[in-house]
């Protein structure tokens, strides 16, 4: 009777299809470019993700939360620059507005999705399902591809604890 598996297999296989050709953002007017996703480091237990948000619509909208499987805990963060020159990541609770007929990027050393507690391995191609939720637009669900290869945009904001403080005292040394 192996015959009976088959119309099973078909239907789990036409679904899981179905699953990846629907449009993300029918109804919605927002829009989510050149996602990615990186776990902090090599051994890392956080990780973050990065996206341009397009708001195609002509009100404002609020990304107000942001909810993954892939960790115990998910925020909306940004980096701050303190008094002695370190940036420090900060939860930010109301979340960021996406101007109508804009866009406000999530990027490396600004705002991004905050991973917190790895559930799973943010390994290299692997996809990330992160849902976005909207005060306006609701929730939107992406599929996040991990890529560890990706340069920061702005060299200049790299982490580099090694090399910060000779840095930072450079320029005001030579006066
Ligand atoms: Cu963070």
């Amino acid at each position: 009777m192996t015959q009976t598996m088959t119309p099973v297999k078909t239907l789990l296989a036409a679904g899981a299809a179905a699953l990846f050709a629907l449009p993300a953002f029918a109804d919605s007017q927002i829009m989510v470019k050149d996602a990615y996703a990186r776990a902090s480091g090599m051994m890392a237990t956080a990780g973050a993700a990065f996206m341009q948000i397009e708001n195609h619509g002509d009100e404002d909208d609020q990304l107000i939360d942001a909810r993954s499987d892939i960790a115990k805990k998910v925020e909306l963060h940004t980096h701050k620059i303190d008094d002695q020159g370190v940036a420090k990541m900060l939860h930010v609770p109301e979340g960021f507005t996406i101007p109508a007929g804009g866009m406000h990027a999530l990027a490396r050393g600004g705002d991004h999705v905050m991973f917190m507690g790895l559930n799973d391995k943010m390994e290299d191609g692997k996809m990330v399902t992160v849902t976005l939720v909207f005060e306006k637009a609701g929730e939107v669900t992406i599929e996040v591809p991990v890529d560890l290869q990706r340069k920061p945009m702005n060299g200049a904001m790299k982490m580099d604890h090694s090399k910060m403080g000779s840095g930072a005292m450079a320029p005001a040394a030579s006066n």
